[in-house]
Formats: structure tokens, C-alpha cells, sequence
């Protein structure tokens, strides 16, 4: 079945910027959509993104659509869809590095719907086709990282770090996940309406209330974590996305804290401050991109308590992470499609860290759309974590939704009913 019709749509994302939708029409009326997450606190070694030069205040993707129709549509119409010749295809078209001159989000709209003609065309699930394109024979459910406190950049409050997210431990199931996760949030909203603080959610779906520092926000956390361990038998860690590219003075070497400065030296003494005080299971961007020689020593000093995970440094960018493996500078790696710009480079990346054992866990972007690309890349390659936002806001429960539905659908096929 080939490729007849490629068209690009500007749509608007989860906060109402635009973004790009791809429609691929195949032979005997078949057709797949696909839409491009976007993110806000962007590494400087992504792949870049096409946006107009002034339609919507710079925001506009119509020169990505162009791009779309006029290069990428006439290379692959006549086609039978195939993920990873196609996906080569268009990085030679593109021909930077950095897939700049057609756009990253060009590039991925395309890859992700070849990927799903590609699955369609063979009657398989999208999943089935990621594990099958990166030979892993099984699947799994991941562990949820659901993100219940939002700042830095996600929000209009006062809180440095980005993210600070909770894990269920101990569940049966994702539905089980699910289930803590509810939990966990309506807890959390009770403690801030008792400390009469917002329950108003930032980008991500997180409460996002002003606190007096981060540690208030921790312990705030740590209440509502007690109350739902009590009412679900389940126990809960905390994962905190630090995002600390954003206030990192490269030429000082010096991170702007608030209104205080702090070292490298600084920043890890705060993290095992934390890790000796909280259940912390993990630490996302707990420094810049290009404090090469802080990743070393955090990674040195904490592996082994907490999971040391690289986000702007590695960009999901294989490059980069070789270099992470070469020098071990860190134990874990964010997934994000967007970052690459083609499906077959984030299989490829989930692979390295497969056999690296780096842990891997598949992101969403602040920005987002109702697109479930990024659960069928956990499922399929049996990622071990998935982070797609707080316990609300359309855009990240459709990710949450969608993993219950193939739960259901794995555990009816496995039962034989
Ligand atoms: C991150 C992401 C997602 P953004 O830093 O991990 O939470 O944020 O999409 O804004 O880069
Ligand atoms: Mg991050």
C-alpha cells in the first residue's frame, strides 16, 4: 500500500502556541495523522525546530508545512511507507546536523506517520512495530513519574526547579499506577488548601502555588505523600526535574539560585543534603549541559543512592550519550522524540541505553498535543519509566489513558479473551 497524499496542518498546542500536524493518505482510503510536541525549556544541542520568522510572534509553523508538501511529500509519495529507509531519506534531504534547514519538527511529523502507515500496512500495533524495529521480543508497562508540583519555567511562581514529580512503588499494574497517582494528587491538593495555598496547575498539569523555598515545597509533598501511602499501601518516591540549563552562567560557571548564587560544588552538596532527607529516587538536569565535569562528580558521588539522569545533556542524542557512557556522567536518560527529529533515531537511542544499561525513561514536552506517539515507544521497547505530566490536563491523561487501554488490550490477549 503506498504513500498517495502528504499534507501539513498548523494546529495549536496544550498551550494554545501553534504546531505542526502531518495527514499521510494511503492507498484504498487509508490515512494516519501525527502532531508535534513542543518544549519550553529547550537544550541548546537539540534538534531545531521550523518556526516562521514573524507569522504569530515568531510561533507560526507555516514554513514547516512548506516544507513538508513541497520536499518531503514528492520523496516519499509512490512509496510503500518504511520507517527507517524513509527516516534516512529525509535526514540526507535535510543535510544539517542539527535538521534545521527543514525542521525538526518537519522531519518528526513525517517519521511518525510513516511509522504508523508502516504498522497499519502490516496489521500490527505501532508498539509491536518499535519493538519489532529494535528486536526486542517483549513489552512491558512502564512506572509513571507523575509531575505534581510545577515551576521554573512551567509556571508563574517562585519555585527554581521545574518538576517535582512522584512514583508509585509497589504496584501491581499501571492501572494500579494510576490509582496511587489519583490518590497522590487529590492528597496534595488537600495539603495546599489546608496551608491555604493555589491548587491553579502550570504547563505540565502540576500544582503550581508560590512557596517560601523549595524546601516548603518538599515537605508540603512529603505530607501528602504520608496520607496516600496510608490509604493505598502503595509507597512513594520523588523525581525532581531540576531543568538547571535555565539558570546556569556559563562564562561564570556559577548557577543563579533565586537571589543567590551557587557553585557546582554547591548545587551537589544541596542533592545529597536532599537525598539524606527525602525518599529521592531521582535527579533530572541537576546541572547544566555543559558542566561537563560537575555531571562527573555528582554522578560519582549520588549513582549510588539516587538514579542520575541527563535530559539537555544528552538531547537524546546518540552522540552525546556515548559520551555520557565514555565518561560516566550520569545513570539515566530522558527519551524525547523531538529532540532527535526522526522515530528510528529515538529507537536507536532507547537501544544504546538498553545495552549500556542506562535507564531510560520516554518524556513528553510541556507543550503537547493529544498525540500518544511516546507510550508506544515505552510499550514496545519495554522502556522502564514514563514521564507525560501531573494527574491532569487533557493532553498528558491521554498518555496516561492510552497506556490503560494496551494494558487491558495485553492482559485480554494474554488470557485469551
Ligand atoms: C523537560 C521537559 C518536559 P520542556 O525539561 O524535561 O518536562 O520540559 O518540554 O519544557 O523542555
Ligand atoms: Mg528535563
Amino acid at each position: 500500500m503506498k504513500i498517495t497524499k502528504i499534507i501539513g496542518r498548523e494546529i495549536y498546542d496544550s498551550r494554545g502556541m501553534p504546531t505542526l500536524e502531518c495527514e499521510m493518505f494511503l492507498e484504498e482510503g487509508f490515512s494516519v495523522t501525527s502532531s508535534v510536541a513542543s518544549g519550553v525549556s529547550k537544550g541548546q544541542f537539540e534538534a531545531k525546530e521550523l518556526r516562521d520568522e514573524k507569522r504569530l510572534g515568531g510561533h507560526g509553523v507555516s514554513a514547516a508545512i512548506e516544507n513538508l508538501e513541497n520536499i518531503i511529500a514528492p520523496a516519499l509519495i509512490g512509496q510503500e511507507p518504511e520507517a527507517i529507509t524513509m527516516d534516512l531519506h529525509m535526514i540526507e534531504l535535510d543535510g544539517t546536523t542539527d535538521k534545521s534547514k527543514l525542521g525538526a519538527n518537519t522531519i518528526l511529523a513525517a517519521s511518525m506517520c510513516i511509522f504508523r502507515s508502516q504498522a497499519l500496512i502490516a496489521g500490527v500495533e505501532p508498539y509491536e512495530l518499535a519493538g519489532h524495529l529494535c528486536d526486542f521480543n517483549s513489552v512491558s508497562l512502564p512506572f509513571p513519574l507523575f509531575n505534581v508540583i510545577n515551576g521554573g519555567a512551567h509556571a508563574d511562581n517562585n519555585l527554581i526547579i521545574q518538576e517535582l514529580m512522584v512514583i508509585p512503588v509497589g504496584a501491581q499494574s499501571f492501572r494500579d499506577s494510576m490509582e496511587g497517582g489519583f490518590v497522590i494528587a487529590q492528597e496534595l491538593k488537600h495539603v495546599l488548601k489546608e496551608k491555604k495555598k493555589s491548587i491553579l496547575v502550570g504547563d505540565e498539569g502540576g500544582y503550581s502555588p508560590q512557596f517560601t523555598d523549595e524546601m516548603e515545597a518538599f515537605d508540603i509533598l512529603m505530607l501528602a505523600i504520608e496520607r496516600a501511602q496510608l490509604k493505598t499501601g502503595l509507597k512513594f518516591v520523588i523525581a525532581i526535574d531540576v531543568a538547571a540549563s535555565q539558570f546556569y552562567d556559563e562564562t561564570k560557571k556559577i548557577y543563579k539560585w533565586g537571589h543567590e548564587y551557587k557553585t557546582t560544588q554547591d548545587m551537589i552538596d544541596w542533592y545529597e543534603k536532599l537525598a539524606n532527607s527525602y525518599p529521592l529516587y531521582s535527579i533530572e538536569d541537576g546541572l547544566a549541559d555543559t558542566d561537563i565535569e560537575g555531571w562527573k562528580e555528582l554522578t560519582n558521588r549520588l549513582a549510588e543512592k539516587v538514579l542520575i539522569v541527563g535530559d539537555d545533556l544528552f538531547a537524546s542524542n546518540q552522540h552525546r550519550i556515548v559520551q555520557g557512557i565514555e565518561q560516566s556522567l550520569a545513570t539515566g536518560v530522558i527519551i524525547k522524540p523531538n529532540q532527535v527529529g526522526t522515530v528510528t533515531e529515538t529507537l536507536q537511542a532507547i537501544k544504546l541505553c538498553k545495552a549500556y544499561e542506562l535507564q531510560s525513561i520516554v518524556s513528553h514536552r510541556s507543550g503537547e498535543t493529544n498525540d500518544t506517539f511516546i507510550v508506544d515507544l515505552v510499550v514496545g521497547c519495554s522502556v522502564p519509566y514514563i514521564k507525560a505530566g501531573g494527574f491532569s490536563r487533557g493532553e498528558r491523561m491521554a498518555k496516561y489513558n492510552q497506556l490503560m487501554r494496551i494494558e487491558d488490550f495485553l492482559m485480554f490477549s494474554l488470557l485469551g479473551s
